[in-house]
């Protein structure tokens, strides 16, 4: 594998990134044409239903693609979906040489569309910067092979390890720089997800709100078996431009259920599991609904049930330098917890960042 090839993938990956939060459900995807050692046209996927990144890039190259080569952080589809196949482009467009990070992990493309390039007669090189673009997309990839959302759990705590005193007061363990951080993921992430003792308790909103603003919100989705939310609440009344769906179970009073969507919330019915909503089918009818993501912003029941669920996908855990104390003060992972320290969920690929005075520890789940 060549530096060029590295150089040029690296500059695809940083384009296919400008799209962060906005090709759901799509992937993220770079392409740069390079000819002669000049980068002569280069694009991304923008949003879902709109041209395909290689398309953009070919444009832009024009004539100039004849004989050059294509960089492209997912392997070229080959199939008609929104969009035509963008191997025929590539084909037609002559180019000599694809270098592709990543093979296409939808099951209607995979692999399929390197052969189509191969056939005829295009060199092909895949694997340069693999790992890289696989975390670039690792939402896409659970998605499109599974059809569930890609689940990440958002909490603070202190150093400590509380996520409120003894009282209750929780606003705010962690600092300005954090909290705006958080901002960032709703805006990257399609749902956000909470349970109804923290709409009742902290009446949030739940939207996107950027320093440069311009920032898109996330499906508020409120774990609410009995329908308790406050017609009065934000995530009700606060507009914003995606839809907040409450999530109650079979028998939930039906003046309340009919009270919330007639205050414009969708009120989505899941079979009631051990304790509380079935998550494993809630996630199901979410990712029927095209939600790819949904960021967990917890709670302390609703975190342990997603944790005792296994339903986890990646942390962002926000440590503040502080010391609460108390021993009934609580934990960001409630539930029954686990007897045996080998059942402990471990976290692997561990990334640590400082947030102003906070730490925040980022990692993915080691799957059972
Ligand atoms: C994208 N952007 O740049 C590339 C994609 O519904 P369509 O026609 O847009 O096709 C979506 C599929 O195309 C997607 O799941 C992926 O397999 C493939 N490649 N998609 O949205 C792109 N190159
Ligand atoms: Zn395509």
């Amino acid at each position: 594998m060549s530096i060029e090839d590295k150089l040029y993938m690296q500059m695809a990956l940083d384009l296919a990134a400008r799209a962060m939060g906005r090709t759901s459900p799509n992937p993220m995807v770079g392409a740069v044409v390079v000819k002669d050692n000049r980068v002569v046209g280069q694009g991304y996927h923008a949003r879902a239903g709109t041209p395909h990144a290689e398309i953009h890039a070919l444009r832009e190259a024009g004539e100039l693609a004849g004989g050059a080569t294509l960089y492209v952080t997912l392997e070229p589809c080959c199939h008609h979906g929104r969009t035509g196949p963008c191997t025929e482009a590539v084909i037609q467009a002559r180019v000599s040489r694809v270098v592709v990070a990543m093979t296409d992990p939808n099951p209607l493309v995979a692999g399929q569309g390197i052969q189509k390039l191969k056939d005829a007669g295009i060199a092909v090189t895949s694997g340069v910067l693999e790992s890289d673009a696989c975390r670039l997309n690792e939402v896409f990839i659970k998605y499109i092979t599974t059809r569930l959302p890609y689940v990440v759990l958002k909490t603070a705590m202190s150093m400590d390890g509380k996520i409120a005193t003894v009282r209750g007061e929780s606003q705010w363990i962690t600092g300005t720089a954090a909290r705006a951080y958080v901002h960032q993921l709703r805006d990257r992430y399609d749902a956000i997800l909470v349970g109804a003792g923290t709409v009742l308790a902290d009446d949030p909103a739940l939207t996107t709100r950027l320093p440069e603003g311009g920032g898109k919100d996330p499906v508020r989705v409120v774990l609410d078996s009995q329908a308790r939310t406050p017609l009065s609440a934000r995530v009700i009344n606060q507009h914003s431009e995606a839809p907040t769906i409450i999530v109650t179970v079979p028998g939930a009073p039906p003046e309340q259920v009919r009270a919330l969507q007639e205050a414009g919330a969708q009120v989505l019915e899941v079979p009631g599991g051990k304790d509380g909503i079935d998550l494993a089918v809630l996630l199901q009818e979410l990712g029927q609904r095209e939600i790819t993501s949904v960021l967990v912003e917890g709670g302390a029941r609703v975190n342990g049930a997603f944790i005792t669920g296994h339903l986890v996908d990646k942390v962002y855990w926000f440590i503040a330098p502080k010391i609460i104390g108390g021993t009934s003060a609580p934990g960001p992972v409630g539930g029954p917890g686990i007897v045996h320290l080998q059942d402990a969920l471990s976290i692997q690929d561990i990334n640590l960042t400082r947030c102003g005075e906070d730490i925040c520890v980022e990692g993915y789940t080691v799957k059972l």
